[in-house]
């Protein structure tokens, strides 16, 4: 006798578990046909599909097993991560089926609700020629499988089994250096690299680190790093699943500290301002420090004025109080190195007043004769010649020269015999320090009535 098929082998099969009576003889026949690969493999489209699969590993192992029990498999798992799977049925004397009991292992495929993409139909029994303990790989996907012993009268055997997604991502990690850098961004004396990753899905496992050349070895803690040079820092990160994300690396340089700065700055303060004839500060002077420091750098620049306290330096300083002063100052780098106190002295003076050619004026009127005359008179008080000129509603005139102490002097005919009061102009102009210098004045004079 020949098995047709398997699909028809497979009818055969079926129909022969749902009598009992008929099993042992089926049994008979297919130990006599002698295909015991078919009888011992995985019946089903989906365990073909996957013989391409099975020349890889397993990523995985689910064990059912049955013993005289027609109520409960004796064990059954119930929760998997999705993937390459081997899945193993035994029952025999091993797993406490000493009555020789024909169960099955089946996947449910035809359940609403259910994940039908595994079809799986074990029928095992200790005296099958594989002694009951078959197995076969699949491609377990997310989803609830139904599984069930099929052999009438054993209903109870059945269970549900979870499969969950793989995490397959790798973990992500990140590394921090910190230490205290310099300008150039190198660390000084030392750095230290701390690693960390996270993983959403079956969390991180372990974390390394390699240092420059190195091997791998855990990440427990920041990684000092206090050699001079320049390093690099590899590291990465396996999750619990075995993904092991791929190697990244920092690279820093660790310099030796820098030479105590013993040296303290050089301080100096520059006075500006207009001066005088004398040197002195006409108003006001601005007293500007400057400090530098070659190593460590200026840290800060202090100043007092007058004795008082020393104040930070921030600003030009401006000083407007009359009188001498002293300005006291020092800077003090980042080692701590304070320069000796320094003084400026000067002096400060009220602006002088406005230049002016200096005149003495007076006016008068009085009667000649019928007629008013209006008298001017102006005496140059200053020290150089000055330019004078005399003005009236009557007339004007203009003395060049006017040598210091002499005077100009006109008397001007109002041709009336009577006058109001009114007021004379003189305006004196002379050179004083290269400059024209023109000073105007007023003069009054009385009304007058002639005969
Ligand atoms: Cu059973």
């Amino acid at each position: 006798m020949r098995i047709r098929s398997l699909s028809g082998f497979l009818g055969d099969l079926r129909r022969a578990l749902r009598t009992p009576a008929t099993l042992g003889r089926m049994v008979l026949v297919i130990a006599a046909v002698a295909l015991p690969t078919v009888w011992l493999s995985g019946v089903g489209a989906a365990a073909q599909d996957q013989g391409q699969q099975a020349v890889q590993a397993a990523e995985q192992t689910l064990v059912w097993t049955a013993d005289n029990s027609y109520t409960q498999y004796k064990s059954a798992p119930t929760t998997a991560k999705a993937g390459l799977t081997t899945i193993v049925f035994e029952t025999n004397a091993s797993t406490g089926n000493t009555s020789g009991l024909t169960h099955t292992l089946t996947f449910d495929v035809s359940s609403p609700g259910y994940n039908h993409d595994v079809n799986v139909n074990f029928v095992a029994s200790p005296f099958d020629a594989s002694g009951g303990r078959h197995e076969v790989q699949v491609n377990l996907t997310p989803g609830t499988y139904r599984f069930y012993c099929a052999i009438p009268g054993h209903s109870g055997m059945v269970g549900e089994l979870v499969v969950t997604s793989a995490d397959t991502t790798p973990p992500t990690v990140a590394a921090d250096v910190s230490g205290e850098k310099n300008a150039d961004g190198d660390y000084v004396e030392s750095a230290a690299v701390t690693v960390s990753a996270t993983d959403t899905e079956s969390g991180v496992d372990t974390v390394e680190y390699a240092l420059d050349a190195g091997a791998f070895q855990a990440y427990t803690a920041p990684v000092p790093v206090n050699q001079v040079g320049e390093h690099t820092v590899s590291y990465r990160a396996t999750d619990k699943a075995g993904n092991t994300s791929e190697v990244q690396s920092v690279t820093f340089t660790v310099v030796a500290p820098q030479p105590k700065d013993t040296t303290p700055p050089t301080v100096a303060a520059d006075v500006s301002g207009e001066k005088n004839a004398d040197g002195d500060y006409v108003e006001s002077a601005t007293v500007t420090i400057s400090a530098t420091d070659t190593e460590s750098g200026v840290d800060t620049v202090e100043y007092a004025v007058d004795g008082q306290a020393f104040a930070s330096y921030t600003k030009a300083l401006v000083i407007d109080q009359q009188g001498a002063h002293t300005v006291s100052y020092r800077a003090t780098d980042k080692a701590g190195n304070t320069s000796d106190v320094a003084t400026t002295d000067f002096t400060v003076v009220m602006a002088p007043p406005p230049a002016e050619t200096p005149l003495t004026v007076t006016a008068s009127s009085r009667c000649v004769g019928s007629s008013v005359y209006v008298a001017v008179t102006a005496v140059n008080d200053g020290d150089v010649p000055a330019t004078v000129t005399l003005t009236t509603p009557y007339g004007s005139k203009t003395v060049a020269d006017v040598a210091p102490g002499k005077q100009a002097y006109q008397s001007f005919n109002a041709r009336a015999k009577q006058i109001g009061a009114g007021e004379a102009t003189v305006t004196g102009t002379s050179l004083i320090d290269g400059e024209k210098v023109t000073t105007s004045y007023e003069a009054d004079y009385t009304a007058t009535s002639c005969g």
